[in-house]
């Protein structure tokens, strides 16, 4: 609950900051009719564990941020109108370090577009994707960074590779940084670095020897 708390705490600042930005984007004449969200994240929250497959957008059988990221590939084109033919995820996300590519389809936009939109304001944005993405992690361990349900030297290994590609400036995607920001951060300090990457050590060779 407390995790859960936090996560929400973090997508309340990301959401205002998201809702900055579009407000600064729109023009002054067409602020009056922004659409407002039909559902909080705790909603949402419910609604996704409840789920079975109308989330999963890539159509892989599994619902995850590989779906979210869907969502923010569609939402790119609707707004550039234009099609991506190729999503290409981030390699920090996959398990074992490789991106992982695959052809964006119709079908998956049609998914997209019937089911995309889960704060319901008749929009399909990168609020629906950050709704996912916390309703994804919002049941994960802090530090289990690769969310495979343990904590162990390879998530101590990602939040090094993070932390390393960001102090040279490498830009992460957005469901990357969700991932640090949400389980990477284990002191609490508001970023992600060897810091963390220690602490997670620790723990790990603590419940080693337990
Ligand atoms: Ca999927
Ligand atoms: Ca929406
Ligand atoms: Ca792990």
């Amino acid at each position: 609950m407390k995790l859960l708390k936090r996560t929400i705490s973090i997508l309340s600042a990301t959401l205002l900051s998201v809702a900055i930005s579009s407000a600064m984007a729109t023009p002054f004449n067409s602020l009056a009719v922004v659409p407002q969200p039909q559902k909080t994240v705790e909603e949402f929250i419910v609604i996704y564990r409840n789920s079975e497959d109308e989330f999963d957008f890539n159509l892989d059988g599994v619902v995850d941020t590989i779906d979210a990221k869907c969502v923010l590939t569609r939402c790119s084109e609707l707004v550039v109108g234009k099609n991506t033919s190729v999503v290409v995820v981030d390699e920090f996300e996959s398990e074992n370090g490789e991106r992982l590519t695959f052809e964006f389809t119709d079908k998956m936009r049609e998914k997209i577009d019937e089911f995309g939109d889960v704060d319901g304001d008749s929009l399909v944005s990168a609020i629906d994707a950050a709704y996912l993405l916390t309703a994804y992690y919002s049941d994960k361990e802090i530090g289990d960074v690769n969310t495979d349900g343990k904590l162990d030297a390879r998530d101590a290994s990602k939040m090094l590779t993070f932390y390393s590609a960001n102090s040279v400036n490498i830009e992460s995607d957005y469901v990357t940084e969700k991932n640090m920001e949400y389980l990477g951060d284990l002191n609490g300090d508001g970023k992600v670095d060897s810091a963390d990457a220690s602490f997670a050590l620790v723990e790990y060779s603590k419940r080693a020897t337990e």
